[in-house]
């Protein structure tokens, strides 16, 4: 795990103590509510909510709190804002930036215990549901209705709907549905002060003003916690198809996508990259076999969405005829059942955690015009064959260096998958890699947001002005600084 050699424990910040615990417990009951490490030796129970998914932020937090209602989560804030206690907003600590632990001391606030889903209106198709509920278990739900939750990501059974709506996760079929700030129709929110921000409404359209919802949207849990959510789902479509197929060119891909916009466009509802050396990896961390026999220089994954199947399938295997006819693609499969459907997405799904299984990875998730996207494996892999970096033997930390991603969107996952967290490797690559990505003006985060990991490299995406326009909110809703501090705001 890092340490952070350049951040300073801010003092005004109280340190937790017993008194404190004491005025937590009472609020929340002596159970699994608190995690008290401060009375007591919990270093163990603590270490799941200090160390993240990548296990490459730690913190140091010697309480976690796990309220139940907003209420609690409103009085915890007030006894932290009126005490200089700062504190961590966490979910389900799947973030890939460092956001989601404590830097140093920072009280965590774990939303797990509200789990509860207080509505479904199966004419509108809206989800009213605590912030804390797994994805897979909303999906579960808006399924049972025959409607589909608008946002669908690898880590689904373990995230929590709050937190994709704080990171504004972008995941496998924003293509098709949209992003989180163009679904959520409402939330409830409380704000540093114990204020609760009840803008919970279900309402699709509603013109009055600013939009003030959309700031937590994506915010990072810097100026409140995510305490509900009320969500519009689509109808879930009946039939649905998956076709995974091998490409010779990266030139080929972009005209695939066009044809794929093309022939399958109100039905198309992902359509995902993957390199060979993403695949590979992923078969040397998890032993799966590849779909395709012979390796191809790139894969893409095709999703349909329908309400036809005969209609879908027709359209899909002419489509497939048409780029094969042409030579576009080289070779493809189609899923015949949902077991097939399943390893075929799991051969996209499963490269973020194979990306690190060899024992460290630096990942960067960027928007970049779909001509120049793929130039940057391409460089980036050069300078590590280069800089003398890259190897088959443990003497080398790079394993491979791997792009893949939503096509959909312009936004690449690169991944350079280590044996070890290495500094050599990172000063290689950052921040030339947002300088790159600036210069084409791309995006430096496209949906995993800025927190620890990206937060001196902000001013690549965004200006000054704007910058400056970001800080004077933070310090309008979160005038001590306690939410979420050393993180990008
Ligand atoms: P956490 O990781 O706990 O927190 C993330 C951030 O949100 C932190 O800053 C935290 O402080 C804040 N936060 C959490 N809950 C709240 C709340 N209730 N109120 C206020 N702030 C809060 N992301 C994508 O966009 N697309 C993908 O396809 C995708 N795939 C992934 C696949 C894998 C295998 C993994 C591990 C991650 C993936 N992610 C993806 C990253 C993504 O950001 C998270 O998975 C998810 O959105 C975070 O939800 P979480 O509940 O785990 O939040
Ligand atoms: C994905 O699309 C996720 O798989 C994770 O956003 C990407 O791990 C990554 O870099
Ligand atoms: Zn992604």
């Amino acid at each position: 795990a890092e340490s952070y050699p350049n951040l300073k424990r801010d003092s005004r910040f109280k340190e937790v103590n017993a008194d404190d615990v004491k005025f937590f417990k009472g609020l929340l009951g002596s159970g699994s509510a608190v995690i008290d490490g401060v009375n007591q030796d919990a270093s163990e129970d603590l270490e799941a909510f200090n160390a993240d998914w990548m296990r490459k932020y730690r913190g140091q937090t010697k309480v976690v709190l796990k309220p139940e209602s907003t209420e609690q989560v409103s009085k915890i804030m007030k006894y932290c804002n009126d005490n200089l206690l700062a504190v961590n907003p966490q979910g389900g600590n799947t973030g890939l930036v460092g956001g989601s632990v404590p830097v140093f001391d920072e009280i965590v606030i774990n939303l797990g215990r509200m789990n509860k889903i207080h509505s479904f209106d199966d004419v509108s198709g809206i989800l009213v549901a605590d912030a804390g509920v797994i994805l897979q278990q909303a999906d579960d739900h808006a399924a049972k209705s025959g409607f589909i939750f608008p946002l669908d990501l690898g880590a689904k059974g373990s995230c929590q709907i709050g937190g994709n709506v704080a990171t504004n996760a972008g995941g496998l079929r924003l293509i098709r549905y949209g992003s989180m700030h163009g679904n959520i129709l409402g939330l409830e929110a409380v704000l540093p002060d114990g204020t609760i921000m009840d803008d919970l409404s279900k309402l699709r359209k509603n013109n009055t003003g600013y939009d003030l919802k959309q700031l937590f949207i994506g915010g990072e849990g810097t100026i409140g916690i995510i305490t509900k959510i009320s969500i519009l789902c689509p109808q879930r479509s009946p039939a649905v198809n998956v076709a995974y197929f091998g490409l010779e060119s990266y030139e080929k891909v972009q005209q695939a996508f066009r044809e794929a916009k093309k022939q399958l466009s109100e039905i198309l509802s992902a359509f995902e990259l993957m390199d060979k050396q993403s695949q590979q990896l992923y078969k040397r961390a998890t032993g799966a076999k590849l779909p395709l026999e012979n390796e191809h220089p790139f894969y893409c994954l095709i999703e349909t969405s329908g309400s036809n199947t005969d209609h879908d399938s027709e359209k899909l295997n002419n489509f497939l005829e048409h780029v094969m006819g042409e030579e576009i693609v080289s070779d493809g499969v189609m899923a015949e059942n949902e077991t097939q459907v399943q390893n075929l997405w799991a051969c996209r799904e499963g490269i973020s955690e194979a990306g690190q299984h060899f024992g460290g990875v630096y990942k960067y998730d960027l928007s970049i015009p779909l001509p120049q996207l793929y130039d940057l494996v391409n460089e980036t892999r050069e300078r590590f064959q280069n800089n003398g970096l890259m190897g088959d033997t443990d003497d080398f930390p790079v394993v491979d260096v791997i792009g893949y991603g939503h096509m959909g969107d312009s936004n690449l996952h690169l991944n350079v998958a280590t044996r070890r967290y290495d500094k050599e490797v990172e000063k290689a690559i950052e921040p030339w890699v947002y300088e790159w990505v600036s210069k084409r003006n791309g995006s430096i985060s496209a949906e995993h947001g800025l927190g620890l990991a990206k937060k001196e490299f902000i001013g690549y995406s965004r200006s000054e002005t704007m910058i400056r326009l970001m800080k004077q909110i933070k310090q309008l809703y979160d005038p001590n600084g306690i939410m979420n501090p050393y993180k990008y705001i």
